[in-house]
């Protein structure tokens, strides 16, 4: 059996987890804490980040990396655009999900308001949460909302990794409090509910929610 290795609570233990659900593949997960890693992890993930996966004699870490080899093991359902432009923009809104929403919403939301009060008994900077709120996430949500053209997703008309890279963040959010203001980002906001709607979402974000306590 295959084993995924990190914590639920990881926008990118949830992305691979979220490819492996669409495709069918079975899966254990093995807690891994992201900080103070067991030196024998670091074998497998040399910088130390979660998530790193094993199928055997296979070992590879990096969300983005385990997506890609778990697409090319079972090509079915595809999660990646067979056009070439189309693949491109699939991998870009990975990519911008991965730097740019993870930059805020981690640290800056999820972090403040969800680890640091539960796991490491310190209080939410909550005028720093704002300033973000105010500030950051606007740009962001203006991005993708002009990005998402009464599409149903991001990429053509095909659910692909480019929305999964994008709904993993989104949940973090969410659980931290945050969402999208429908009156100001109607699209994004239909859009976010659309993809944690999928089974594949919904089933983690089920599990997750009552592991780390939150209601919703
Ligand atoms: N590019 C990596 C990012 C993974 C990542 O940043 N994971 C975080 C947890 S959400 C981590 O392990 N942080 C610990 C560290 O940076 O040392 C991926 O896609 O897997």
């Amino acid at each position: 059996m295959a084993i995924l290795y990190g914590i639920g609570a990881s926008p990118f233990v949830r992305k691979v987890r979220v490819v492996l659900s669409e495709k069918g593949l079975p899966y254990e997960r093995e807690e891994i804490l992201p900080m103070n890693v067991p030196p024998e992890f670091k074998k497998i993930s040399p910088l130390g980040k979660i998530p790193a996966y094993r199928d055997g004699d296979v070992t590879l870490c990096d969300s983005s990396v385990i997506c890609a080899y778990l697409e090319r093991v079972k090509p079915v359902p595809p999660l990646y655009p067979a056009d070439a432009y189309e693949y491109a923009r699939a991998l870009w809104f990975e990519e911008f999900a991965d730097t740019a929403l993870v930059q805020v919403f981690g640290p800056k939301i999820f972090m403040q308001r969800i680890v640091n009060p539960r796991f490491f008994g310190q209080p939410t900077d909550e005028a720093a949460v704002a300033k973000a709120v105010k500030e950051e996430l606007p740009p962001l949500f203006d991005y993708l909302e002009g990005q998402l053209d009464g599409d149903q997703w991001l990429v053509g008309k095909q659910f692909s990794i480019g929305d999964i890279g994008v709904g993993t963040q989104f949940v973090n959010l969410a659980y931290a409090g945050e969402g999208v203001d429908p009156a100001r980002w109607p699209k994004l906001a239909r859009y976010v509910a659309r993809v944690h709607e999928r089974p594949s979402f919904r089933g983690l974000i089920q599990e997750e929610r009552a592991s780390l306590g939150i209601s919703g």
